[in-house]
C-alpha cells in the first residue's frame, strides 16, 4: 500500500475520508458563542464539515471541547525524512558483553530531573532495576554503575556530582513543558557543561514525552529519547557512544 499509494490523509469510517477528532479548550465561556469559536477554530486547523460534540464548562471562563472534522490535508511519504538514532539496539546481556569486551570498564552514568521538574517516573523507567515494559533498567546491569539524583535537581547539582562521580553518562528527565521551561533548562545544562570545560567527555542524553531525537541535538545533546523508550535502547546508544569515541568520563581529565 505504501509504494502503491504513498501519499496518505486519516482514515475513520473509510480509507481517505480524512475524519480526525481534535480536544481542546478555549478560554471563552460556555455557550452559543464558544462552540461556534471552536468550529471556527477547526475550520481554520483545515477540518471541513467541523462538528462540536462534546463541550463543558470548566469554570473560570473556559470551555473544553472535543470535535469531529474531515481534514483536507494529506502527506506524502515519499518526501518524508524520519530523524532517530542510528544502530542496533542490544539486549542486557550483549550489553554487558559489549561493556567488558571493548570498554574493559564499568560505564557510570548519572541521571536527574532537572529545574522545576518532579516528574521522576520516566526517569526511574529507564534507570530502576524494575526498568520499563519488561526490560531491565541501567541499575540491573552489572557493567554499569547508576547515581539517580531524583527529582528538582538544579543543573548546577548535577554537573558538580558528575564531575565527582566521574561520570561517562548523564541523563536528564524533562517531562513538563510549560512555556518550554524544557527546552531553556537543557539548553542551559548543556551551555553550563561548555562552561566548566566538560562537555565532550561525557555523553550527554535528554528523554521525555516531549523530547524528539532531532530536538535533543538542536540543544546540545548527544541524543533525546521519547515516549515508549525502553533501557536497553538507552543503553546500547551509551556504550556505542563511549566506544565511538574512546572517552573515559571525567575521570580521566581531572
Ligand atoms: C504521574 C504524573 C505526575 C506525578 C509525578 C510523580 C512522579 N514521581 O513522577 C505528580 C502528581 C507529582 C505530577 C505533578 C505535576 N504534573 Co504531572 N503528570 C503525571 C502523568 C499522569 C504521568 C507521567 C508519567 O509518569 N508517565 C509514565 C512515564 C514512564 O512516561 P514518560 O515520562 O513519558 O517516560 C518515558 C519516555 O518519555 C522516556 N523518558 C522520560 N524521561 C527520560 C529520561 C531519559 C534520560 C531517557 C533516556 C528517557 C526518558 O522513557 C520513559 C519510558 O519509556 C502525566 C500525564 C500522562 N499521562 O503522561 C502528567 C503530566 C506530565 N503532568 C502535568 C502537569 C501540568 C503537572 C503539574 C504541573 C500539575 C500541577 N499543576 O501541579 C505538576 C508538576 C510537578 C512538578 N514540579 O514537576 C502535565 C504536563 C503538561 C505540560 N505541557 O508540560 C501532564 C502531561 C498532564 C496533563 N495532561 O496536563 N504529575
Amino acid at each position: 500500500m505504501h509504494e502503491a499509494d504513498p501519499v496518505v490523509r486519516p482514515y475513520g469510517d473509510r480509507r481517505d475520508d480524512g475524519a480526525v477528532q481534535v480536544s481542546f479548550t478555549l478560554p471563552v465561556r460556555a455557550g452559543e458563542l464558544a462552540s461556534e469559536a471552536a468550529r471556527a477554530l477547526m475550520r481554520k486547523m483545515g477540518l471541513a464539515s467541523p462538528q462540536v460534540v462534546f463541550s463543558r464548562d470548566l469554570g473560570e471562563g473556559l470551555t473544553f471541547f472535543v470535535g469531529y472534522g474531515r481534514c483536507t490535508h494529506q502527506v506524502d511519504l515519499a518526501t518524508l525524512e524520519v530523524p532517530r538514532l542510528q544502530g542496533e539496539v542490544m539486549d542486557f546481556g550483549a550489553v554487558n558483553r559489549f561493556v567488558r569486551e571493548r570498554l574493559g570498564r564499568k560505564v557510570v552514568v548519572v541521571g536527574a530531573c532537572t529545574g522545576t521538574d518532579a516528574h521522576t517516573l520516566g526517569l526511574d523507567a529507564i534507570l530502576s532495576m524494575k526498568g520499563f515494559a519488561g526490560d531491565y533498567g541501567l541499575e540491573r546491569y552489572p557493567e554499569f554503575r547508576v547515581v539517580n539524583l531524583g527529582s528538582q535537581v538544579p543543573n548546577e547539582t548535577l554537573v558538580a556530582r558528575a564531575v565527582e562521580e566521574g561520570a561517562d553518562a548523564i541523563l536528564v528527565s524533562q517531562v513538563v513543558t510549560m512555556r518550554d521551561v524544557h527546552l531553556a533548562n537543557l539548553t542551559r545544562l548543556a551551555e553550563l557543561l561548555e562552561a566548566e570545560g566538560v562537555r565532550e567527555r561525557v555523553v550527554l542524553i535528554a528523554g521525555g514525552p516531549r523530547i524528539s531525537h532531532e530536538l535533543a541535538v538542536e540543544l546540545g545533546f548527544d541524543a533525546g529519547f521519547g515516549p515508549g523508550t525502553t533501557p536497553s535502547q538507552v543503553a546500547s546508544f551509551i556504550v556505542k557512544e563511549l566506544d565511538r569515541r574512546r572517552v573515559t568520563g571525567f575521570r580521566d581529565g581531572r
